[in-house]
């Protein structure tokens, strides 16, 4: 199984601060075979703007993959907000620029971000909250099609002003399945998002979703950091790919210009 990353920010995410140089350098040093900068887009995002300079991000990451080209292979990725509401903008972003692969994320419901102290929690159980989330994602995976993967499906987990934030995925199987389902029908890949795999609840529910999303026939499995820093958790990487590995899946989805590159 090659060793990648397939979800990490450089500067050009309005959110990271961190050089993209700095970025291959710590993936040379862990032997990474291929990193895909996946940079925010997000339209109309409530209180900043995840706006990104495309042609000064393909013009530095053209130069990078030129000058370590035979010791890594980098990609050019993007990770879009989706919302229904900019379904069209949202498209016609994404076509206007040759991708090599495009997350496809939830980070805000009808205006409110879900985040660290947003009122997306006021009044909310963690169970709604999950739900809430879960039911935005169906909707966007049924009707978007610009995108290779979807992101950090347990996105919740992170925020949520909760004792214990994880998500009770018993709840929500159904829910889930269909998600699964639709993603399989479409061949798009399932994210396993490392953010916090240091947790077992985490592990769990990666688990649990790899092995649905391959009972609905699915095929593809990025593997990601979601690292805004070149600095990260790699034993949370290693117990990702480990994890991929021991539920069946001999390779991760590799993408140039938005196509699965793999010959399996
Ligand atoms: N888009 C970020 C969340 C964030 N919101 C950062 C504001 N700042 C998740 O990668
Ligand atoms: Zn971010
Ligand atoms: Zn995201
Ligand atoms: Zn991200």
């Amino acid at each position: 199984m090659k060793k990648v990353d397939y979800h990490l920010h450089s500067y050009f995410s309005a959110d990271s601060q961190e050089n993209p140089r700095t970025h291959i350098l710590e993936a040379l040093k862990y032997g990474l075979d291929e990193i895909c900068f996946t940079e925010h887009r997000d339209f109309y995002f409530p209180d900043m703007a995840f706006d990104l300079d495309v042609p000064a991000y393909f013009q530095e990451l053209s130069a990078l993959q030129a000058e370590f080209s035979g010791q890594i292979m980098v990609k050019i990725g993007l990770e879009i907000g989706l919302d229904l509401r900019f379904k069209q903008e949202i498209e016609d972003f994404v076509s206007n620029s040759a991708y090599d692969f495009v997350i496809g994320s939830v980070h805000e419901i009808n205006d409110i971000e879900v985040y660290d102290d947003t009122s997306y929690y006021t009044n909310k159980s963690k169970k709604q909250a999950h739900l809430e989330y879960l039911e935005a994602v169906l909707a966007c995976v049924q009707n978007f099609d610009c995108f290779n993967a979807l992101g950090h499906l347990d996105y919740v987990a992170r925020y949520g002003p909760y004792a214990d934030k994880f998500i009770q995925f018993d709840e929500f199987s159904e829910l889930i399945h269909q998600i699964l389902q639709v993603l399989s029908d479409k061949n798009k890949a399932l994210e396993v998002n490392t953010r916090l795999f240091q947790y077992p609840e985490t592990q769990k529910f990666y688990q649990f979703l790899i092995e649905t999303y391959k009972n609905c026939g699915g095929k593809w499995i990025t593997l990601g950091t979601d690292s805004h820093l070149a600095k990260r958790d790699w034993i949370s990487w290693t117990l990702a790919q480990n994890l991929i590995k021991s539920s069946g899946f001999t390779e991760l989805a590799l993408f140039s210009k938005m196509q699965v590159e793999n010959i399996l």
